[in-house]
């Protein structure tokens, strides 16, 4: 069986991690076909388009999407291109791995970022001089729908449950409607669940992130505390991501084009592997995808190393690294 990829590699290390994750997945014993798109600030520069229709096509389409990083025009093409694949939930495991200089070396936790609504929706207008707004939606089914994802993923994870993080002290409406659907859902499965404040959230789990397993986030708050949480574990060069929808889905790494090192060939390309990973495990091939993170594993730990983790070495050489003990 053929598996249709779209690739797109999108801006900045974008462009660079990627083409490795994909010498990765070449590596393996599956029949893939790869299907290249451009989207993001340079296309946008030449053509007036961050994501050109070709490319919305193709990630509607395509059995899987494996896309970089988005710069300036992020709105224009992640958000549409997460739509795209219908995608309801974010999935952002972040792990400290041996070898790797961690803060708290215990974390190992997933977040599952709402991935359709919340403040990331798009509702702003500019209503005058001094004025800007932002309608924030939260609906039910969402929630309800996140929740029942959420159940099924604590079981697949043997976990005891899931924490829910939410700000309904303040937003009673929107991250009210939030938990309660959320709990609501948990109770009807029998999934244990508790609760946390988001900023109580930042601060307990940087002391311990070890209270913490699976975690349930309106969207924006998914975003902020993964990104938190990837200072956790060394860096974001390590959080991979799947944008999961109910018949296709969308990997990339959490973190976005970084300019500061874009073009010099020394992005941590572990992200973009650790999604491929992801992406083979969707496609119901487990042990490729084991094998890939037993060799970003080995890697991390033996070596090869970028700058970001105190290495020298360049994003090929860790990519050739990991290909040859997959
Ligand atoms: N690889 C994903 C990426 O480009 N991240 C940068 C970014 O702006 N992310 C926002 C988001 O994930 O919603």
């Amino acid at each position: 069986m053929t598996h249709d990829i779209a690739v797109i590699p999108g801006d900045g290390i974008g462009k660079e991690v990627t083409p490795a994750a994909v010498e990765v997945l070449e590596a393996l014993e599956i029949d893939f076909e790869f299907h290249e798109a451009e989207a993001g600030d340079a296309v946008q520069a030449e053509t007036g388009e961050a994501l050109p229709e070709e490319t919305y096509d193709l990630a509607a389409s395509a059995d899987a999407t494996l896309f970089g990083a988005a710069g300036d025009t992020a709105a224009d093409v992640i958000l549409p291109l997460r739509e795209a694949v219908d995608s309801f939930v974010n999935v952002r495991p972040a792990t400290a791995y041996p070898g790797v200089d961690a803060v708290r070396p215990e974390t190992d936790l997933v977040f599952l970022r709402e991935n359709t609504e919340g403040v990331y929706a798009g509702h702003e207008d500019r209503l005058s001089d001094d004025v800007s707004t932002l309608t924030r939606v939260v609906t039910e089914s969402a929630s309800r729908r996140l929740a029942e994802f959420a159940c099924d993923f604590v079981a697949d994870r043997d976990a005891d449950g899931f924490t829910v993080v939410h700000k309904a002290n303040v937003m009673r409406e929107t991250d009210g409607r939030f938990r309660d659907a959320i709990a609501d859902v948990a109770d009807e499965h029998g999934v244990e669940t508790d609760e946390v404040l988001m900023d109580a959230f930042a601060t307990r789990v940087c002391l311990d992130p070890d209270q913490f397993d699976v975690v349930v986030c309106p969207n924006l708050a998914g975003d902020v505390l993964s990104d938190l949480a990837a200072g956790l574990v060394g860096g974001l060069g390590l959080l991979p991501s799947a944008n999961i929808g109910p018949e296709r889905a969308l990997f990339e790494p959490v973190h976005g084009t970084a300019p500061d090192i874009a073009g010099e060939g020394v992005a941590n390309p572990a992200a973009t592997i650790l999604s491929a990973a992801m992406l083979v495990e969707y496609l119901g091939y487990d042990e490729a995808g084991m094998a890939i993170r037993e060799a970003v594993e080995t890697t991390l730990e033996e070596g090869p190393r970028t700058p970001d983790l105190g290495g020298d070495a360049s994003t090929e050489d860790v990519t050739a690294a990991i290909v040859d003990r997959l």
